[in-house]
């Protein structure tokens, strides 16, 4: 059976017959340890910041009705200001956050349990966060005067926790830039033109930060772009030559039939699945054993800076932990999205969002971390995870009957012989229960909840595994 890949990212295999691809993968699933730190980083950090983070979202009053707020240089219809998108590229000429502190960020990011940060260098409106040398639009051209990029590159490697590149390809500043491929020769020439300054700029990346462990791409969806796959395949190639171990996420490029995250037999065009955004896989099948990330807003869609959120809802830290253990159940990592404001400030919601999760993760850091998929099934409970000696049950839905019970298979050779509340240590009743169903080649394995046991948020049940029949109990219900 084809096994299902993500239908918002992968072009329909039309039946069997394997296509030819020259343009393919230039790697294989990775198992070196960039991709093993990958796999256990659980909690990761998105950060939009840029020029849109000074408008957040609105303009004297008006603001657009439909875009997310890092879009706004888009808007237009009766309520866009006169002349908005050249007002808007003027943004870098008061451009000058100056109560961004990365050492804050990175600390706050560290208190969240983020293992990494995705930060964006560069987004669609094409204004480099670090001094680019192959542009004329970046924090050298402002009163910011400073390194952005560097500086939570130093600051985030400082606190221990990896650094992934942000770049969008899509770029509406740069004159080649154009969506569809061009058909004269002018064109032309300034697409090639496009295409130096893209590879000039993600070498400088690499080059001038060395700590970056990957590259996350965006805006790579344009017609132009995927025509391009001879260059984008050569430049993937290149990156890897020069930065050996770098991560680079399946949104870069396609094969030459335009497929694109997966080429067009359904192998994963980079190191992981990068189409998991603001929307999950719904079952671990759909993943075909490659690695992912589920990158996630706080409000419905908003990743830069909002000043006003007005009625939209915000995601809570509930929302937020049952998200990361569904990411973690299925091998994921979850990543929360920051949009700090204009002054380069995190809100006050995200500063609570970050110390919430962070504290629920501190208590159940083995649940989340080093544990990942388990073979077992869905509970209606919650998210199962699993290092091979134990599993953790993460109970959103709280049994009324105080009963947390899984159901294994009647020939398992591991299966739970304690249980614990992990965050405090106690210990659980743990109960083998046969319950007699005819032809049910099930057993399961109760732990009891204690009745006096107060939990407000999603708390973990840690089971010990063991050989089957190795607790006395088990002995005694096998001769009933
Ligand atoms: C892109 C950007 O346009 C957006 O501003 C933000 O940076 C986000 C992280 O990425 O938006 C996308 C890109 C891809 C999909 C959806 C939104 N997609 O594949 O479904």
């Amino acid at each position: 059976m084809a096994a299902m890949t993500n239908p918002w990212t992968t072009r329909a295999r039309s039946g069997d017959a394997p296509v030819e691809v020259r343009f393919g993968p230039l790697v294989g699933h990775r198992d070196d340890e960039a991709m093993q730190r990958f796999r256990h980083y659980g909690v990761g950090q998105f950060i939009h910041f840029g020029l849109y983070s000074i408008p957040g979202n609105e303009w004297h009053g008006e603001r657009p009705s439909s875009l997310a707020p890092e879009w706004i240089r888009a808007w237009s219809g009766p309520n866009a200001p006169e002349d908005w998108p050249e007002t808007y590229d003027r943004l870098n000429e008061v451009f000058d956050p100056t109560g961004l502190d990365a050492r804050e960020w990175a600390q706050q990011a560290k208190r969240m349990g983020a293992r990494y940060v995705i930060f964006t260098t560069k987004h669609h409106d094409g204004f480099a966060l670090w001094p680019s040398a192959h542009s004329d639009y970046t924090v050298a051209q402002s009163p910011c005067d400073r390194d952005i990029v560097g500086e939570v590159v130093d600051a985030y490697t400082a606190e221990g926790i990896d650094v992934f590149l942000y770049f969008s390809v899509l770029d509406w500043h740069h004159p080649g830039y154009t969506t569809s491929m061009p058909t004269d020769e002018a064109g032309r020439r300034g697409w090639r033109e496009f295409l130096e300054y893209t590879r000039a700029q993600l070498l400088e990346l690499l080059e001038r930060y060395p700590a970056a462990r990957g590259l996350w791409f965006d805006g790579t969806w344009d017609a132009s772009w995927v025509a391009s796959y001879e260059f984008t395949y050569r430049l993937e190639q290149e990156l890897r030559e020069r930065r050996p171990g770098l991560i680079i996420g399946s949104r870069f490029r396609n094969d030459e039939h335009g497929s694109r995250h997966f080429d067009s037999n359904g192998a994963l065009l980079g190191d992981y699945e990068q189409g998991w955004e603001r929307k999950l896989p719904a079952d671990h099948s759909m993943l075909s054993g490659n690695d992912w990330d589920g990158v996630m807003t706080i409000g419905p869609n908003a990743w830069g800076f909002m000043r006003d959120t007005g009625d939209q809802y915000q995601k809570t830290a509930d929302d937020l932990i049952d998200l990361l253990m569904r990411c973690r159940s299925m091998g994921g990592n979850l990543v929360v999205n920051f949009g700090p404001d204009g002054e380069g400030r995190m809100t006050a919601y995200e500063g609570e969002i970050a110390d919430e999760l962070g504290a629920w993760v501190a208590e159940n850091a083995d649940a989340v971390y080093g544990a990942g998929h388990v073979d077992l099934g869905r509970t209606d409970m919650g998210w199962l995870t699993g290092d091979g000696e134990r599993l953790f049950l993460t109970v959103v839905n709280r049994p009324v009957t105080g009963i947390a019970r899984l159901r294994f298979g009647a020939d398992a050779a591991r299966v739970p012989v304690r249980a614990r509340l992990l965050a405090s240590g106690k210990e659980l009743e743990l109960r083998r229960t046969d319950i007699g169903f005819d032809l049910d080649a099930a057993v399961h394995y109760d732990a009891v909840i204690p009745r006096d046991f107060a939990a407000d948020r999603a708390f973990v049940i840690e089971f010990e595994l063991g050989p089957a029949g190795a607790r006395a109990a088990d002995r005694a219900a096998a001769h009933m």
